[in-house]
């Protein structure tokens, strides 16, 4: 058995939990590294302290400022709010369409929470400049003449300070490296395409050095807790020292700085400043729509009794763990995070080799893009799969033949095949009823007495964010049933011993019922249609714990195949 560490233990159980997954910027589509990174995580530990009765929000949206969404409008020649708006709402199809299910799914420049993100994100930026942790400096800074406004990195082109080679302002496709914008040769604004000079300009610094000391004690404190890469990562940024960063830009698209200061006109909240305050504006923003009251998302941030969990992917982690924990500090008037969970990039396998899944490179049709896989296959068998695979501590890959093998090697022929086997069996030979358990023996008892071993175990690696482990735990637990069925041989003992069939169908039956509560977290959609095949209510049938075990006689619904078996090529890449 795994070593696990649940959340809280239990001497200081929070009282209530709020989630939140990482908020997608809203220009493009999402693809499954998305999903196994921030999402499908989150949301199957939400269902599983929902079961449990738990308390809990689950927050996300989009991330709509900043100058990614300036620059797709731009490409796309429209506005950044129509850019943002078109995929916010796309993005949302897909999280309903794989039953990932926030409470809300905001957006920090929609049109519902615009106002409520502006304001809550003014309030912070105030709160933390009045108390000086802000440095403000006079910088310089590459701007285009014609088009009249500076150039952020990513607007900027011109020859490598490296390489030489023709570059974007950021990064230098050819050697890799950074690029200093005010290095670039021959730098020219993509906008006006017309060469670039160099200004001055003044930005607001949030002054991380403060920090430091209060950071590492927290983080400290969070060992054994916390994955371990997340910890070292973070430490080791400490231990370099952290830089001062600007919290402001020159661009049009975002929150205006809210200073009475001549320097401060016509420039915006740096996306990433504004980005974590979404998680508590939607939260706020949730709340009035429930009728709560202005104040009271304060219970679900301020309250020391709340449980706050991030779900990150593994870029995100620099801002997650340091910046937004030093806002908090500075700011003083929200709990810390409890929780970081950030998992690593899970690329793309093709033709033998793991590929970043990547606009430009991959195939537009490929199943790796959530809009197109849902074209093709059902929820469950990729949060399944995405699952089983999750990059918690290592990067790994979406191989689309790996899908159809475990789909079917598993999800198909082991789990899906048990329940259809016994269900099937008590319709035909026992009048789609729970037949009597009286002769149950030792060993139909050995095998429930299984069930109720593995729920803990499933439970507390679920808390402990070891979800790859977890759903291992179950899927061995359907083997075990498997082997049951064959070493009970219900089709012989139906000739010769019918009351011990008719246990060990029962048997079935109420090991079936704990399956359902079991993979529910994880594949909500399947454990609904078990509980129509056992003609059960889902609401009081799938909470976490031991399941009320059906009566003899109870009468059954209509078995019916869980998982579609899939061909071998038709989750191949571009043609398949
Ligand atoms: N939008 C980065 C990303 O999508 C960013 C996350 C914000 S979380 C507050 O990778
Ligand atoms: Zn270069």
């Amino acid at each position: 058995m795994a070593t696990h560490t649940p959340a809280h233990s239990s001497t200081n159980a929070p009282k209530r939990y709020l989630v939140t997954s990482g908020l997608p910027y809203s220009n493009g589509r999402l693809h499954v590294g998305h999903v196994a990174g921030a999402y499908l995580p989150a949301d199957t530990f939400v269902r599983y302290l929902r079961a449990r009765g738990e308390d809990v929000r689950f927050i996300c949206g989009s991330d709509d400022n900043g100058v990614a969404i300036e620059i797709s409008a731009m490409q796309q020649g429209k506005t950044p709010q129509e850019v943002s708006t078109h995929f916010n709402g796309r993005q949302a199809r897909d999280f309903a369409g794989l039953s990932i299910e926030f409470d809300v799914y905001g957006g920090t420049h929609q049109p519902a929470f615009q106002a409520i993100h502006e304001r809550l994100s003014q309030e912070f930026f105030r709160n933390i400049h009045s108390k000086g942790y802000f440095s403000k400096k006079k910088t310089k800074q590459l701007y285009d003449p014609k088009a009249a406004r500076f150039l952020p990195d990513r607007y900027v082109e011109g020859d490598c300070h490296h390489c030489g080679s023709h570059t974007r302002g950021d990064q230098c496709d050819n050697c890799g490296q950074i690029i200093d914008p005010l290095l670039l040769k021959n730098p020219i604004s993509i906008i006006s395409r017309s060469p670039a000079e160099v200004r001055e300009t003044t930005h607001w610094y949030l002054k991380l050095n403060d920090f430091e000391k209060p950071l590492k004690e927290w983080l400290e404190s969070k060992q054994g807790q916390w994955r371990t890469g997340v910890l070292n990562f973070a430490l080791g940024q400490i231990k370099q020292g952290l830089p001062e960063r600007a919290m402001t830009r020159d661009i049009a698209w975002g929150i205006p700085v809210p200073l009475d200061d001549p320097d401060a006109a016509g420039k915006v909240l740096f996306v990433w400043f504004d980005a974590p305050i979404g998680y508590v504006s939607f939260t706020a923003k949730l709340c009035e729509d429930r009728g709560e009251g202005p104040e009271a998302y304060k219970k679900w941030w301020a309250d020391p009794e709340t449980a706050i969990h991030h779900f990150i992917g593994e870029d995100n982690t620099v801002f997650h763990t340091l910046i937004w924990p030093a806002m908090l500090m500075a700011d003083a008037r929200h709990q810390l995070p409890t929780q970081v969970i950030a998992n690593n990039f899970l690329n793309f396998r093709l033709a033998g080799s793991d590929e970043k899944v990547s606009k430009s490179k991959t195939p537009e049709d490929s199943p790796v893009w959530i809009e197109e896989y849902l074209k093709k296959y059902e929820a469950d068998a990729l949060r399944y799969y995405l699952t089983a695979i999750a990059p918690e501590t290592a990067r790994t890959a979406f191989d689309p033949a790996d899908f159809v093998n475990r789909v079917n090697g598993e999800l198909v022929a082991a789990f899906g095949n048990f329940v259809n086997r016994a269900l099937t069996f008590a319709q035909r030979y026992f009048e789609s009823r729970v037949p009597s358990s009286a002769a149950m023996n030792d060993m139909d008892r050995a095998h429930l007495a299984k069930a109720a071993e593995a729920l803990p175990k499933i439970g507390a690696l679920i808390e402990g964010c070891k979800f790859r482990s977890a759903i291992e735990e179950f899927m061995a637990y359907t083997r075990v049933c498997n082997e049951y069925f064959g070493l009970r041989e219900p089709w012989k003992t139906r000739k010769d011993d019918l009351p011990a069939c008719a246990a060990t169908i029962a048997t079935c039956v109420h090991t079936i019922q704990w399956l359902a509560v079991m993979c529910a977290p994880f594949l909500p959609t399947t454990a609904k249609r078990i509980c129509e095949q056992l003609n059960i209510d889902p609401a009081t049938a799938l909470r976490w714990g031991a399941p009320k075990l059906l009566p003899e006689g109870h009468t059954l619904g209509t078995p019916a195949i869980l998982f579609t078996k899939l061909e071998a090529a038709s989750g191949e890449g571009p043609k398949g």
